[in-house]
């Protein structure tokens, strides 16, 4: 089904049909405005931004691009199509048909995830406020506005399915997923990495890169939920979400190459007194950005993880193409935990370690962009190599939280921590001046901050000179 966009709400899941449903989320939608304006992109209200909309879930219709106010973004809820033979591919209720209302038993959990999953998305635009202050250039103010409206929309999908099949308790949780705030003492928002701030464009690409890449897996899993209307959901929001891992990695790669080009022509390692981002300091960003990451996929051994699969509410990632018998009661899985303060090789029943096989989809991917900003590394003639940190390193979710860890996997007691701690996460020194060179926002068209070099393309084959914000 296409896109209405006559209606105030644009939706493809013929809203006008359920005048309950759609006064509901009229009722919402001017907190939802309110909020933006008060927590959105500070100061943007008034910018024309070359955006793009989805018009239809199809793949031909999502990506439509023109100038838009950001208030007047078309947010709104957008599934990807129904398949009506798609059975639940795993658990107790493998083979049965996919459920297009909410089995009674499976209520509060299902709410739980939605409202989990919901509460990332306000909470990254929240972190994400002041960076258009900083800008090192239109190209990449476009594609924070970009990020930022997405996840916008990313909430409301997760609020149509609260209001749509939650009843009150539903609408109270929309409600608390615009009052709980990052960072906020009294109120923060649900997960870890989401109170962290994201204060400079450094961070702003290692969280696009990490973070956002934990949104793929987790809402990957979530599009094999046989709660069939959230997996749809969350269909569509995947299409959305490579975009932003793009710009994650993208933006770290063009820091590497400005880095590397200003090493090779000085013949100095030393960057920093030319205004750029060194490469042990991009080592150190990445480090804390992949270990707070890592935190977002819960316990290693996790009861509710091994419920929500059996119950057929979260799958693994791309659960169909795994060769098993996906009900995995009689597999084991081998993985690393802790006894007696060491890390140890563990066999355990697969059941429970859902969590951690989630997260090994995850390492592996996020080792490729690693080979490619080493590859503008190695390419420049220096012999630093970027690391994945040991994934037992700085955790505070999980078995690993109890020990200190090197980003080698070397289990240290806490004076060998404090020691060298500052090796290896950012120093207040670091963070001070990485913000030093975010000088205020670079906003001639085609041109570039100093410490990051020009993407290789523009976005939708645009000139390297396009004016992708007009600022007034
Ligand atoms: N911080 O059994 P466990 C995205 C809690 S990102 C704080 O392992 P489970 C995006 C946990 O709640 C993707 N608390 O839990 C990216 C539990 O509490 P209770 C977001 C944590 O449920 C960028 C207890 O510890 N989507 O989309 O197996 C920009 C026991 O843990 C944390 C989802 O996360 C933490 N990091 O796993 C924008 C999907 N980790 O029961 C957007 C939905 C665990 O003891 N969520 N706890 O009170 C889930 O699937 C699961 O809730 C989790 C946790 C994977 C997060």
């Amino acid at each position: 089904m296409s896109i209405d966009y006559m209606q105030r709400i644009p939706n493809n899941v013929d809203l006008s049909s359920d005048r309950r449903l759609q006064r509901a989320l009229e009722n919402w939608q001017p907190r939802f405005l309110d909020w933006w304006k008060d927590m959105g992109p500070d100061g943007a209200l008034n910018y024309d931004v070359y955006l793009r909309t989805a018009i239809s879930a199809e793949a031909n219709g999502w990506a439509n691009f023109g100038y838009v106010k950001m208030p007047d973004y078309r947010w709104g809820i957008f599934l990807a199509g129904r398949d009506p033979n798609r059975t639940i591919a795993y658990g107790d209720n493998k083979g049965k048909p996919a459920w297009q209302e909410v089995p009674g038993e499976l209520r509060s959990t299902l709410r739980r995830l939605i409202v989990t999953q919901g509460d990332t998305e306000p909470a990254s635009v929240e972190q994400q406020r002041m960076l258009g202050k900083t800008a090192p250039s239109l190209y990449d103010l476009r594609n924070v506005f970009q990020i930022n409206c997405e996840e916008g929309r990313h909430l409301w999908a997760m609020v149509y399915l609260l209001h749509a099949y939650f009843g009150r308790d539903g609408r109270e949780e929309a409600e608390m997923l615009l009052e709980r705030h990052s960072g906020d003492p009294d109120k923060p928002r649900i997960l870890g990495a989401f109170n962290e701030k994201t204060p400079d464009w450094l961070s702003f690409f290692m969280f696009t890169y990490f973070t956002d890449r934990d949104g793929k897996y987790q809402l990957a899993s979530l599009a094999e939920s046989g709660f069939d209307p959230l997996a749809r959901s969350c269909r569509f929001m995947l299409i959305e979400e490579a975009h932003h891992m793009y710009v994650g990695e993208s933006g770290v790669q063009r820091i590497v190459q400005r880095t590397c080009d200003l090493m090779k022509e000085h013949k100095t390692q030393d960057v920093r007194a030319l205004g750029a981002i060194d490469l042990p300091t991009l080592q150190k960003y990445l480090n804390f950005h992949f270990s707070v990451s890592l935190d977002l996929f819960g316990q290693e051994a996790s009861s509710n993880a091994a419920n929500y699969f059996t119950m057929g509410v979260k799958g693994r990632y791309l659960e169909t193409r795994i060769e098993d018998d996906h009900v995995l009661t009689s597999s084991t899985f081998d993985m690393d935990g802790v006894e007696d303060g060491r890390i140890v090789r563990k066999t355990v029943p697969a059941l429970s370690a859902l969590n951690e096989r989630l997260r090994n989809d995850y390492v592996e991917d996020c080792a490729k962009g690693l080979r490619l900003w080493n590859k503008a590394i190695a390419d420049s003639g220096s012999d630093f190599e970027l690391k994945l940190p040991h994934r037992a390193f700085n955790r505070r979710i999980g078995a690993f939280a109890e020990l200190r860890v090197s980003p080698d996997g070397t289990v240290l007691n806490e004076a060998e921590w404090k020691a060298l701690e500052h090796k290896w996460l950012p120093t207040d020194e670091d963070r001070a001046y990485v913000t030093s060179l975010m000088g205020p926002a670079v906003t001639e068209p085609g041109k570039f901050a100093n410490w990051i070099a020009p993407p290789q393309r523009g976005i939708n084959n645009q000139p390297a000179n396009f004016e992708y914000v007009r600022l007034s």
